[in-house]
């Protein structure tokens, strides 16, 4: 892929991610899905970023709020928004929807309704892939809430002695539901917490998706080279509530209207191409109206699968095949 078509296959999948997410949470206000979301409007260059600098082989683990690293990991928005309505046509068969999705046979350790459960998890992934001797990276990814609670410390502590090929993603929207992280942070910088461990840590703008991706990139080469893990705190922001329906009344209009005029994600990076010549109006405008054909048609696709037979609620999935 030359330059400019990987630059806009960048952007384009952060429209789409934005273009999902607004959509889902308009779909579970209406009740057409089986519960809420947690919207990750505002985080894309976070996913895209991560997910552009890892090979297919890659695998992650995730959290509650887990459809953009999801999609950006090229799950489809069709088996993406099918398992929002727990459909069998869903990246788990309309077993995991929102929270809990996830497929281990293509890299996708899930999604977890505990916080920083889903760091554990990578860990234990990365562990595997040490053990077998294969060269790919595990990445864990956790919210700044997650930072204040022991299983990501463990986990961190772990993949440093053992030199686990782990990279540790903060999703750092700053919030954990109503709490603005700088009010339970003691010692206030995370990256220093975390070099403490013995390992490279930073922080990054999470908001600027080339950024996002070399530090992934370094990350993962350092972990090949049997090095160990690596954290990187990445600054973001949530444009939405906690989940669905949360009115976020914890912090101000004017601090949500600055993110989104100053430091978006999506339109900071179509300026960049545009001003280095790697876009165009015309493109910019034929990806709008390709991203909404795109949710448009897998709202349908979704609509339209069935649910799943309720004889097989009880079994297990295996690498997508049903068993007893
Ligand atoms: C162990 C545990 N404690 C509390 C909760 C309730 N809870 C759900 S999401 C959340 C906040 C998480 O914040 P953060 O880690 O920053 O992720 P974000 O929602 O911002 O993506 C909390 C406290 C939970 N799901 N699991
Ligand atoms: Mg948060």
């Amino acid at each position: 892929m030359g330059a400019r078509e990987e630059m806009q296959s960048m952007l384009r999948m952060m429209m789409m991610i934005r273009n999902f997410e607004e959509t889902a949470d308009r779909l579970a206000l209406r009740g057409k899905l089986s519960g809420g979301i947690h919207n990750s409007s505002g985080q894309e260059a976070v996913a895209v970023g991560v997910m552009s600098a890892l090979a297919p082989d890659d695998v992650i683990a995730t959290t509650h709020r887990s459809h953009h690293h999801t999609l950006a990991k090229n799950f489809s928005a069709r088996e993406v928004m099918a398992e929002l309505m727990t459909k069998v046509t869903g990246v788990s068969k309309g077993r995991g929807a929102s929270m809990h999705l996830g497929d281990v046979a293509r890299g996708h350790f899930g999604g977890n309704g505990i916080v920083a459960a889903g760091m554990g998890i990578g860990m234990g992934a990365a562990l595997g892939i040490k053990m077998a001797g294969d060269k790919k990276v595990s990445v864990g990814f956790v919210g700044d809430g997650g930072m204040n609670t022991g299983r990501t410390w463990e986990a961190i502590n772990m993949a440093a002695i053992w030199k686990l090929p782990l990279i540790v993603v903060v999703d750092n929207n700053q919030y954990a539901v109503e709490t603005f992280i700088n009010r339970v942070t003691a010692g206030g910088d995370l990256a220093k917490r975390a070099s403490g461990f013995g390992l490279p840590a930073s922080t990054i703008d999470g908001q600027n998706v080339i950024e996002v991706r070399d530090a992934v990139a370094a990350a993962r080469e350092y972990a090949l080279a049997g090095n160990g893990p690596t954290f990187i705190n990445m600054l973001t922001y949530r444009y939405y509530g906690h989940n669905t329906g949360e009115k976020g009344q914890y912090r101000t209009l004017e601090e949500i209207e600055d993110w989104r005029t100053h430091r978006d994600p999506i339109e900071q990076f179509a300026a960049r191409l545009f001003k280095e010549g790697l876009l165009d109006q015309a493109t910019y405008d034929e990806m709008k109206v390709s991203v909404e054909a795109e949710i448009q048609d897998a709202v349908e696709f979704s609509e339209n699968s069935p649910h799943p037979d309720p004889s097989e609620v009880m079994l297990n999935i295996d690498s997508g095949k049903l068993r007893g």
